[in-house]
């Protein structure tokens, strides 16, 4: 009788229940029984888990009595009768289709009803033979965006967001510091460097022990399968189907493994090259050559015997680190700890799951002493943005929290005002000047021509409550491309009317990307760097957010997250023109 499903089991059994229902033509109002069943699940203040185990949900608003006895049955057992026989009607392959971005439930049912398709494979073929466009609803065009999908998803398909990537990371890394044979240990690769999306996780350790440590890899109870399993070398894949790989070798060896696997290829070709000209060959194991070979203890002393200023793993790019690591102008890059607050943040009000005073808990609790509230504007109706009168009750909520907690945190009242297709904005200047900030971001209309967006975009940047504009590209990484948008003339505009543009840090987007900021800063762009939580938890995408600025370039004066609060009050209360 016992089983272990978490909530979120429970919650998508109900989903694909409803998509199944929705795909053989059932009854409407079964299926959006099930649907918001798993949205009630979802959210149940509770342990609905339990009570499902002990038959206790009745009388939950949105869970019937049919429900009531699926989710028992799934809870104590670990399955549903129901769910399986409906599932077994389909191949595995066939849940695939459900992946693929613009291809519906409905989409779905009938090319696997008209064409017998059941996998994105079938899918692909049918689209290439132009069978998709003789069905009625579908045309040329959807089969290409179909194709377009496909490929996207293939190409995506191996890689991963930051925060899993972190997150799995650091509970490995943990371990191996566990290892009494271990000296030194640290993960390096695309992680390391904080690139956007991340292939393989590489750790090196630093042993006397190798053949023991590939061993403890390989048995670790976070592996899910061995992919290669050597004496010095092991190639792992995690539940999810992220690739990690180790390498054990000597402490001297150590900082040259460790310089080498962080990468990129592009910055160790460089470096090697300039070593060639010292008379110095330098690989993953250490110096060698004609020369006196440098003693090595630490990866900074690599770059000081090449004639080089230490070079922070986020700037090893090739795109010009080298340069100023000869010519002693590296940046001092921005860090996490000088963080002092936060903009653009979402509460219960539009589409975050915690209200503005859990926001302003988990900002307290986190050490921030101001926070920017920015819910979404009436436009954003999918987000349930505020209107006026909304946004009104908003302000004065923040204003009397500000009078009685102003000592711990001051909230500020902003809005992430959708910028419209023409590029005039969702409030009128009047509502705008009663805010203390304000972020301006597209949510629609993403298919304009470059010309046009960027015509749209700098419109509102040239609003002088436009405080700042929230992710550039709305590109959401390993899903949709970003829209055509000129970053050069967003900068130069942004310069220009003195509007500061969003390093949005949800690891979904970073967006800005980073290889536009350096460019932006020399043109005295300031950078806000933005978490865009939609829950508390979220606030620790600001990591994410430093990581990425100092891949940038980014300084402390840079971004103006890092002000104290009278500085940044100090700052939003002048003049646009003199900021
Ligand atoms: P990823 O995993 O695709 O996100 O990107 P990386 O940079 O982590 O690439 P990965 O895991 O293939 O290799 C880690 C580092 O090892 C890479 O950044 C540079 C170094 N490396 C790997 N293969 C080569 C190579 O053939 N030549 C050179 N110079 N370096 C290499
Ligand atoms: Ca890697
Ligand atoms: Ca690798
Ligand atoms: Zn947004």
């Amino acid at each position: 009788m016992s089983s272990n499903v978490s909530r979120e089991t429970l919650a998508s059994v109900l989903d694909e229940i409803a998509l199944l229902l929705e795909i053989e033509g059932e009854n409407p109002f079964k299926i959006r029984a099930y649907r918001q069943g798993a949205e009630t699940v979802r959210s149940y203040d509770g342990d609905i888990v339990a009570m499902a185990r002990e038959g206790e949900l009745e009388g939950i608003k949105g869970i019937g009595k049919a429900l009531q006895d699926k989710l028992h049955e799934l809870a104590t057992t670990g399955t549903l009768g129901f769910h399986q026989n409906l599932r077994g009607n389909y191949p595995e392959t066939f849940f695939e289709l459900f992946e693929i971005d613009g291809l519906g439930p409905k989409k779905v049912a009938a090319v696997h009803k008209k064409l017998g398709i059941d996998s994105i494979d079938g899918l692909r073929k049918a689209c290439e033979a132009s069978e998709l466009a003789a069905l009625s609803g579908f045309g040329k065009k959807t089969e290409q965006k179909i194709l377009e999908a496909i490929a996207r998803r293939e190409q995506f398909a191996d890689r991963f967001h930051l925060d899993a990537a972190a997150h799995a990371a650091s509970v490995i890394l943990a371990r191996l510091k566990e290892h009494p044979d271990v000296l030194r240990a640290q993960y390096a690769g695309s992680l390391r460097r904080s690139k956007e999306t991340v292939g393989d996780l590489d750790f090196i350790v630093a042993t006397s022990k190798p053949a023991e440590l590939t061993r403890y890899f390989a048995e670790m109870d976070l592996t899910d399968h061995v992919i290669v399993h050597g004496d010095t070398k092991c190639s792992i894949h995690l539940e999810n189907g992220l690739q990690c790989d180790l390498r054990a070798v000597s402490n001297d060896e150590y900082p040259f493994a460790l310089q080498y696997f962080t990468g990129s290829k592009e910055h160790n070709v460089a470096l090697r090259s300039r070593a060639l000209k010292q008379g110095l060959s330098l690989n993953e194991y250490g110096f060698s050559g004609s020369s006196e070979i440098p003693e090595v203890h630490e990866e900074r002393d690599i770059y000081s015997a090449l004639g080089l200023d230490y070079v922070d793993p986020a700037l090893r790019e090739n795109r010009g680190e080298i340069e100023a690591a000869e010519a002693g102008t590296l940046p001092e890059l921005v860090s996490w700890e000088q963080l002092c607050g936060t903009f653009h943040n979402h509460t219960t009000a539009s589409d975050g799951r915690d209200t503005l005073h859990e926001m302003a808990e988990a900002a307290i609790d986190l050490g921030l002493t101001y926070l920017g509230i920015a819910d979404h504007s009436k436009s954003s109706f999918q987000a349930r943005g505020l209107d006026e009168e909304r946004l009104l009750t908003q302000i004065e909520e923040i204003s009397a929290w500000n009078s009685e907690h102003g000592e711990s945190l001051r909230i500020f009242a902003g809005s992430e005002v959708d910028i419209l297709k023409d590029g005039s904005l969702d409030f009128d200047d009047s509502l705008l000047a009663q805010l203390d900030y304000c972020v301006a971001s597209v949510h629609n209309a993403f298919t304009l021509d470059e010309k046009t967006m960027t015509q749209r975009i700098i419109r509102a940047m040239e609003n002088e409550h436009v405080t700042m504009l929230g992710h550039l590209t709305g590109r959401l990484l390993l899903k949709r491309d970003e829209y055509a948008v000129n970053h050069d003339k967003i900068i130069d505009c942004a310069a220009e009317t003195r509007t500061i543009v969003e390093l949005n840090c949800n690891p979904r987007r970073l967006d800005m990307d980073w290889r536009w900021w350096k460019k932006a800063r020399d043109k005295g762009v300031r950078c806000s760097i933005n978490p865009d939580a939609h829950r508390t938890e979220q606030f620790q995408y600001l990591r994410f957010g430093a990581d990425v600025a100092r891949k940038g370039w980014l300084r402390k004066q840079d971004v103006i997250n890092t002000m104290n609060l009278e500085e940044v009050e100090a700052f939003l209360a002048l003049p646009k023109s003199s900021r």
